[in-house]
Order: C-alpha cells, then structure tokens, then sequence
C-alpha cells in the first residue's frame, strides 16, 4: 500500500493505518517542498511530523516537533537576535542536525530518512517524493512571492495568496522505486492533508501524477476539508483564494482526475450527490482523528476500498 502524505493530517491517519494494516507493507510518500533550509540546516517538516506520529514522540499539542521538548538553543539564539520565529526545539535539532551532515556526507535524503526512521523503530517505509530540492512558494499581495514557511509560520498563513508554485518541480525525478510501488500497489491513499501545498506537490514530481492516474480505480482519497473548513491549518483559505470551492466537492473536483473514492465526513454526507455528480465515489464516514482509535476506524474504512483482485 502507498500512502500520499503532507504533514500532520497524513501522519494522523498513517498512525491507524499501521494499527489495521502491517506496516511491513506500508510505504508513505512524504511532500518535501516545506523543506527549509535554516541556520545551515535542511529541515523536513512533513517527513518528521510522519516520523514522530508514527514514534509516539510527536508534539501532541502541535502536531509537529518534539514532545517535552526544551527551547534553550532558540533562546540563545535570541540574545544574537537570531532567527527564532521557526521555533526549533533542542531535541528536534538533533535531527536537522543529523540529516544536514548525512546529506553534507553525499547521502540522498531518501537514505536519509529511512535512517531516521529506523532510529525511531518505525516498521513502515517512509520516502520523500523526490531526493530533488523542491519548494513551495507562495505569491502574497504585499510580499510578493515568499517561501512556504515565511507564509505559513513567519506570516501565520494569515495574509491572502494569488498564486501558488513549486519551485524544482520540473526537473525534480520520482524517487527511486516510487513509481513501481504506485504501479505496484493493492491501494493508494491520499491522507487528509492540504490539496494545494501538501498532495499537490507530491503529485507535482513529474511522472506522479500520471503513474496515480493509471492507477485511479485503487486510488481512494479522504477530504481535508470538513463542513466547508480545514481541520488545521490554511487549506480552505487557499482553495477559496485559488478559485476552487472550499468543500467535500471542491476537493472532489481536484482529485477526480487521480482517485475513484473521497472519504468525506458524516458532517459533509448532504454532499455526497455532488461529489458523486464530480465524478468520484463517495463514501461517508467519521474522518475527524481525535485519537488513534477513530484514526484506525477511518483507517479500516480506507482499507475497505482496496480492489478485490491485486493490480496485472
Ligand atoms: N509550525 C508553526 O506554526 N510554527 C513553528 O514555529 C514551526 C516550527 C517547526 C519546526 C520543525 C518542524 O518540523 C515543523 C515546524 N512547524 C512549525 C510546522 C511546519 O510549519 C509544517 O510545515 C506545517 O506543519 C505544515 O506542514
């Protein structure tokens, strides 16, 4: 099975994936253009929000770094009036620290964070969608085009976007083996992460997007956006500034080209004629994760869709 995964929406779901399924034959794919460069470090937000769910050791308040984490080095780092409006914990550190030499040493980043994980113990594959530099940047009206984190941390993804792009994309390569696994695979999900800077740069790296398309009768996908809104973070905001509606069926129509099923909320289930009218199959079910038991269930109802016979 392979699952297409941003950050803490994905990570969430991927926790009851690995409770319902063996995570021996999970693979998640992980959007790298939130990747940050930083005090010299490379940082991979989406691929350690996965990682620590996945360990038990994430944030839960956050859903991204470090549980009972420590914040000496940012307030150190305060007195030089360093940049501090990225709030890395000291033990979070350790890992942008460990991949940025890993990576200095020549080693890809898919090496990388198969490294990572295995530290953690995690049995799941974990891959970033390409071992290319690629980043999301995001046109504003008053900074012009800034990068993903300046919008989404510096700026609280609360200032209006025109355009959004992803930088590398074109000449980013699949990471090895991706496309045979999508090729490969019983299922593929799309997690309930951001439809604009999550899956879509995912699906962005050329050949994805054709190798998930060919597969769209084993693809099901589960909305982010649940009552017309996002459980966290700007996607409904940038749907709407983007020209797309801010619904079940908005998501419907992105996805309809790439995936037969939406997992839409019991919320949403007066949509379902009209995700079924976009051309998707509905199905509905309770898709908010408050904890891992309702995360498995949406897990199992996500294994539900996987096509009776394996792939010619
Ligand atoms: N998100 C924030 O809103 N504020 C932060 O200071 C912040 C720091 C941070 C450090 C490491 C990391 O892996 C993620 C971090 N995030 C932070 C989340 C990050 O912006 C992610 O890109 C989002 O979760 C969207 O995927």
């Amino acid at each position: 099975m392979v699952v297409l995964a941003g950050g803490v929406g994905a990570a969430k779901l991927l926790a009851g994936l690995v409770r319902a399924h063996p995570p021996e034959d999970l693979l998640a794919v992980v959007n790298t253009a939130d990747d940050v460069l930083l005090h010299g470090l490379h940082v991979s937000p989406d691929l350690d929000t996965v990682v620590y769910t996945l360990a038990g050791a994430v944030n839960p308040d956050t859903g991204w770094g470090l549980a009972a984490e420590t914040w000496q080095a940012m307030d150190a780092l305060d007195r030089y009036g360093g940049i501090t409006w990225f709030r890395l914990g000291d033990r979070d550190l350790a890992t942008h620290l460990y991949r940025t030499h890993r990576l200095g040493q020549g080693a890809d980043l898919a090496a990388v964070t198969a490294e990572i994980a295995a530290a953690w113990g995690l049995k799941l594959a974990v891959l970033p969608v390409t071992n290319n530099r690629i980043e999301t940047r995001v046109t504003t009206a008053d900074e012009g085009e800034i990068g993903f984190q300046d919008y989404f941390v510096r700026r609280r993804h609360d200032v209006a976007v025109s355009a959004v792009r992803v930088a590398g994309a074109a000449r980013a390569r699949p990471v090895p083996g991706l496309i045979e696994a999508l090729g490969a695979a019983r299922l593929i999900v799309i997690a309930p992460s951001n439809p604009i800077v999550s899956i879509g740069p995912v699906l962005e790296v050329p050949g994805v997007y054709r190798a998930v398309a060919d597969r769209r009768d084993a693809v099901v996908a589960v909305s982010p956006i649940v009552g017309g809104a996002a459980l966290k973070g700007p996607a409904d905001r940038l749907m709407r500034e983007l020209g797309h509606e801010s619904s079940a069926v908005g998501v419907a129509r992105l996805y309809r080209e790439v995936a037969a099923t939406l997992v839409i909320d019991e919320t949403d289930a007066g949509l379902a004629d009209e995700v079924e009218k976009a051309g998707v199959s509905c199905l509905v079910a309770p898709t908010v994760m408050d904890g891992v038991e309702s995360a498995t269930a949406l897990a199992r109802v996500v294994l539900g869709c996987a096509p009776a016979t394996a792939p010619a």
